[in-house]
Parts: C-alpha cells; structure tokens; sequence
C-alpha cells in the first residue's frame, strides 16, 4: 500500500469452481435439513396439499435480496449490527466464532479453520446466502493495513476453510459475516471477530491521512457524502480511468462492496448499497455509531478484476 492511502490489486479470490460448490453445498445441506424438518408437510403435499413447504426453502437459498433494499430487512431476522460496531467480539447472540488451530508465517500461506458454533456448542451448518455468498471473511492488520476479503468454503461438519497469508507480521483482526439459519427458520446477521498473530517485529503503518480520493491500478475512485454519527447519509463512489468512466461490473450481486473499519478497536460497520448504479455511481448508506477514524474499504470489478480503493474518514 503506498502513502496514498491506496490499495492494491485484489487476486481472484472468487475462483467459480469452489463458489459453485459452496452453493451446491449449501444448497444441498439446507434442502436435507428442510427435508427432514418439513417431511411431514412434504407428504401432505404429495397427497394433494398446498404448496405451502416452498417458502421455508426460500428462507435458506434466496436469502440473496436486491442489495440496498433494506438488505437484512427480513421478519425473523435479528440484525444486531445495525447502529452498533460488529465484529468487536467473538461471541454474540449465542453464536460463538471459534478457530481451529492456525499458526501463521509472515509471508507464507497458511490455512484458516474455524467453525460457528450455537449455544449448545454444536457447529452451525446452516447458513442463509448473503452477497452471493454463505460467509465473507475481513481480515486486516491491526493498523488497519493489509485489507482482505475473502470467501471461505464450508465442510459438511460445518468446518469453514480458506487459504490465507498474512504479508507482514503483527496482530490482525479476522471477521466472519454471515447470517444463521435456525432450525425454526430464524435468521442471525452477525459478524463476529477474532485476532490472528504473525509473529515477528510489528511495525505499524501510521492511518493515512483522510481523503475523498483514492487511486488503484489507473483506477480513481472520488466518493462523496460525509458520514454523521447516527444519522444514515449516502456516500456515492465514482470511478473513472484516464477521465473516462469505466462500466462498474456487478460483483457478488452487487456493483461495489463498502467495508467500513473504526481505528481504536476495529469495530466493523455493515454498508448497505443501493441496487443500481446512480448516474454511473455506486451509493452505499453508512450510519456511524460514534466519532473517530475509519478507514472504507470499496471493492469493485472493472473488467473482470476486482480492485479495493481505500480512504480514511474522520467523522467529528
Ligand atoms: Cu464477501
């Protein structure tokens, strides 16, 4: 990252073969478990009942809702992210984010294991697809540096896995954002956290400073708007290339991804963004819960390669 404040080409971290297979996974799990729970409905269905046993599948695998639309405004869903900070603890609403081993070397690509785990201690394998996918996973440097997103891949015990190297040595954050499907149907939005350790001399990026502008690959990325403490304002991103616009491509069902990080104690903020461009623009809404510092991570696809632009925001 240089002093800009910018960023750094993001690898295909969505290779079509495994995401395919998390969905069928996913899928798959989510129609046993329905299976089971709804047999008896299902039989009634066969000799000649209604319909009725289609919605509770549609809870689990078109939880995909147009983005910005209120994206967790579902009856049954708890969304405790909603004005406060996530991530800032590894237990929460009875849901505990547990790893599973996992040592890293600075540099060298290691592997990150972890389960969900509900309140009765059991590995949670049901999990509502959100952004095109059934968990996304932040990790970042504790000096907010080093921005990744990843998209790890569940094991039928409900063993989540995903290849990760942490470039530098240090203390980095590892968030996991996903929403439970409960065997009644209710749905959790959660993001829980955990620190991951590089050992070696830890020497920390100073925050840039802040700036509407950010530039990537060629890329120049303006937003405009100015986060409030809780108040929900739009921030509006505009690309352009060599004074050009390039056409912003959809990407996890959505035409830009916003993380949005506090300096102090890396709670994690849900940005919602609209579903379509606005003249050629990607709008997100962000209500900030508190003064401070945060750094915004937007990811977006020009081209077929997605790029993250970064800015640090000062709200007073
Ligand atoms: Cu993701």
């Amino acid at each position: 990252m240089d002093e800009e404040g910018v960023t750094r080409t993001v690898p295909d971290q969505h290779p079509a073969a495994p995401d395919r297979a998390t969905v069928r996974l996913a899928l798959v799990v989510g129609g046993l478990i329905l299976a089971v729970l709804l047999g008896f409905g299902l039989g009634r269905m066969g000799a000649g009942g209604g319909p009725a046993t289609a919605v509770g599948l549609e809870t689990v695998t078109d939880h995909t809702h147009p983005p910005g639309t209120g994206a967790h405004d579902h009856g049954a869903v708890a969304d405790q992210t909603t004005t406060d900070a996530g991530g800032l603890s590894v237990t929460s609403a009875g849901y505990t984010l547990t790893p599973l081993g996992g040592a890293f070397t600075p540099g060298r690509e290691g592997s990150l294991r972890f389960q969900i785990r509900d309140a009765q201690r059991r590995a949670v394998t049901r999990f509502a697809i959100v952004h095109d996918k059934p968990m996304h996973l932040i990790v970042v440097r504790r000096d907010l540096s080093g921005f990744q997103h990843l998209h790890p891949t569940m094991a039928p015990d409900g063993t989540w896995s995903v290849p990760l190297t942490l470039p530098q040595p240090g203390t980095w954050r590892a968030y996991a954002d996903f929403t439970t499907v409960a065997d009644d149907g209710t749905q959790t939005v959660l993001t829980l956290g955990v620190d991951l350790v590089a050992p070696g001399r830890y020497e920390p990026t100073p925050l840039p400073a802040p700036t509407s502008t950010g530039t990537v690959d060629g890329f120049t990325v303006d937003y405009q708007g100015t986060p409030q403490v809780g108040v929900n304002v739009p921030l509006t991103f505009r690309i352009t290339a060599d004074g050009a616009a390039p056409t912003v491509e959809r990407y996890l069902g959505a035409y830009g991804h916003l993380v949005a990080l506090r300096e102090g104690d890396l709670g994690y903020l849900h940005v919602h963004p609209e579903p379509a461009l606005v003249d050629g623009a990607v709008r997100f809404w962000l209500t900030v819960p508190g003064p401070g510092r945060y750094r915004l991570y937007l990811d977006f696809q020009v081209a077929g390669v997605v790029r993250t632009a970064e800015f640090t925001v000062t709200v007073p």
